[in-house]
């Protein structure tokens, strides 16, 4: 009974030679309402990474701030007597860790990749920065436009090992410097 009645609402049975005009139509806004949730859920889902990557970036930042407030330098600076400079990005997890400002799991962050201490590194060779590999280069965009000037090759934060701009993919992995000190 139930086939029936979808077999006349929808004018396709045995005798039928095809969908009409409406039906098509009817059928293509079912496809495209079914797409529009499909990718809203795909952007929800990127936005939700994309958070937390930064808010993890930002965690690590604040860690070795906390850290300095502190204990009165920098988490890995182990020059004696301290330089401003990390020097030792195992050093410094471990000191963080010990202090209880981060976990162990705190250094691979949601695209798979991890994040390092790095002071001393050009063109600021005074500051300290965050190096994070494995960032998808519109993740890169869209933190360097948050939180710098937008530009892979200027300001404070860079990303693109070194071949900076470079990235046409916006899926492309890129290793993001953020030299969060200066
Ligand atoms: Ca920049």
């Amino acid at each position: 009974m139930k086939r029936k009645i979808v077999c006349f609402a929808l004018n396709f049975n045995k005798e039928s030679k095809g969908f009409t005009l409406i039906e098509l139509a009817i059928v293509l806004v079912i496809i495209g309402i079914l797409m529009g949730a499909i990718l809203r859920g795909q952007e929800l889902i990127k936005s939700a990474k994309e958070k937390n990557f930064f808010s993890k970036l930002q965690l690590v930042a604040s860690a070795q701030l906390t850290y300095l407030d502190r204990i009165g330098r920098y988490a890995g600076d182990t020059t004696n007597p301290p330089d401003g400079i990390i020097d030792d990005n195992a050093t410094a997890w471990q000191e963080l860790e010990k202090q209880q400002l981060v976990h162990d799991n705190d250094k691979r962050h949601v695209f798979n990749g991890i994040f390092s201490f790095e002071g001393g590194a050009s063109p600021y060779t005074n500051y300290n920065r965050i190096n994070a590999t494995r960032v998808p280069a519109w993740v890169a965009q869209s933190i360097d436009t948050k939180i710098d000037d937008g530009v892979a090759n200027t300001g404070n934060v860079r990303w693109d090992g070194g071949n900076y701009g470079s990235v046409s993919d916006p899926n492309n992995a890129a290793t993001l410097h953020w030299w969060f000190d200066r």
